[in-house]
């Protein structure tokens, strides 16, 4: 697997890099259909003293016992890798040099975020150490943007196989989502691969 350049001139001023061919098209569907066997979940989310679905579907793969807690309320354990998602993150650590230990698979949308978890190792106090995130999407091309917290967003189009990796460091700085869209669109899956202290909950 040839190394990727990261930093390259398509985006210069963001922490983050994106690959639109990084999966043929053929392993791309292949990982599609591979995805479509996942055990998908809708969760529940307490938010303002009120408890609700999660508004899209989610699973989550990984190292045992490395349990992802998000919004406080969600708590997601992971099961174990399948072979093509194992094979997918060593794929991605080798040509990124970044490791992970769970992989949080999500459908459709998401609002502005960051992915500041104390599970992955986010440390308020000391931000720019942080964490690496790797992010691949399959089927229906969606907007994702991102933007320096307090400034302007900047649009990249999540094709079918492709890969966008967040730096150490752009959790603190920056805020990230991909929007909802009044299109009808077909199916769309992303799998995010993120690192975990392996600490339990
Ligand atoms: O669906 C995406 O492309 C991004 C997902 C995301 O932002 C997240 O899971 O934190």
């Amino acid at each position: 697997m040839q190394q990727l350049t990261l930093f390259p001139e398509s985006a210069p001023t963001l922490p983050v890099n994106y690959y639109p061919d990084f999966l043929t098209k053929q392993e791309a569907n292949e990982l599609y259909q591979h995805c479509q066997e996942l055990q998908w979940q809708q969760n529940q989310i307490r938010m303002l003293g009120k408890t609700m679905p999660v508004p899209r579907l989610e699973c989550i793969y990984g190292d045992e016992g490395c349990d992802y807690l998000y919004s406080k309320s969600v708590l997601l354990k992971p099961l174990p890798w399948t072979s093509s998602l194992a094979q997918l993150q060593d794929r991605i650590t080798a040509a990124t040099g970044y490791s992970f230990r769970i992989v949080i698979g999500n459908q459709d949308s998401i609002g502005w975020h960051n992915d500041s978890e104390a599970s992955m190792g986010f440390n308020p106090a000391m931000p720019a150490a942080g964490y690496a995130y790797a992010s691949v999407s399959l089927g229906s091309c969606r907007k994702f943007q991102i933007k320096p917290i307090g400034g302007k967003p900047t649009d990249f189009w999540l094709e079918h196989g492709s890969l966008l990796v967040m730096h150490p460091g752009c959790q603190s700085t920056h805020l990230h989502q991909v929007p909802k869209t009044n299109k009808v669109v077909s199916t769309r899956i992303n799998l995010t691969f993120r690192p975990h202290t392996g600490r339990r909950i």
